[in-house]
């Protein structure tokens, strides 16, 4: 979680949007696969989203194709939980890791979150009972809570909430 924090951290900050970090790993071979962070790549990115498109590059296939070529165990740590809405209409962070499973199975097994998503912009976010639905474990890793808050909120109006 420290080094999605290190990720958030070079996210552009901007009022409309969060900077958070991530981390693809494969937790059986304690390696990390993938990194990304908000607006890392062009148009309006997600940390996991970035972290997914990186990774499924880096192996030449399709990011729907991603979970083909996954290691068993892999896991993702994102500071702010996977989203569940866009405004923007693109498709959902939680959505694209429901995606790397293929019936069920494999790819993305868990989420490790630094904190929930502020209900700024769209509301309750749904995205973690919509992960345990389709079996992802979501585990929060609440001793980052204050500084991971911190960073995602950088560059918003003096209310942090
Ligand atoms: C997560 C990110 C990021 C958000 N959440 N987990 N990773 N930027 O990299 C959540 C926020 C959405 C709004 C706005 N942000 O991003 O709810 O404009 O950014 O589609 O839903 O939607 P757009
Ligand atoms: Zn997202």
């Amino acid at each position: 979680m420290r080094l999605a924090l290190d990720e958030a951290r070079k996210s552009p900050p901007k009022p409309s949007n969060f900077c958070v970090g991530a981390l693809l790993v494969d937790e059986e071979r304690d390696v990390i696969l993938s990194t990304g962070y908000s607006l890392e790549l062009p148009g309006n990115t997600h940390a996991e989203q970035c972290c997914l498109e990186k990774f499924a590059a880096q192996h030449n296939v399709a990011v729907e194709k991603v979970g083909e070529v996954l290691p068993l165990g892999a896991v993702i740590y994102t500071t702010m939980e996977p989203c569940n809405l866009r405004l923007s209409g693109n498709l959902p962070c939680a959505d694209r890791i429901i995606q790397t499973r293929v019936n069920g199975k494999g790819g993305i097994c868990k989420v490790y979150s630094g904190i929930k998503e502020p209900e700024k912009f769209v509301g309750e976010n749904l995205g973690r009972a919509k992960l345990e639905s389709h079996g992802v474990h979501c585990i929060y890793m609440t001793e980052f809570e204050d500084e991971v808050r911190n960073v995602a909120t950088a560059g918003h109006e003096e209310d942090n909430s």
